[in-house]
């Protein structure tokens, strides 16, 4: 899950899931009334398992 890694350093740490969620607050603000679902949570959910 590279696409969520800000640092790009592997893994993704607690400050990057913060900084993560209101980035995508932002886009979803932007496309909310374009389309619904373009943030994929189910996605990032896996990604926080590792
Ligand atoms: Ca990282």
């Amino acid at each position: 899950c590279r696409m969520y890694d800000f640092d790009r350093n592997g893994t993704m740490s607690f400050q990057e899931f913060l900084a993560l969620n209101k980035f995508l607050q932002k886009v979803q603000g932007v496309f909310s009334t374009l389309e619904r679902g373009v943030v994929d949570f189910s996605a990032l959910r896996m990604c926080m398992r590792r």
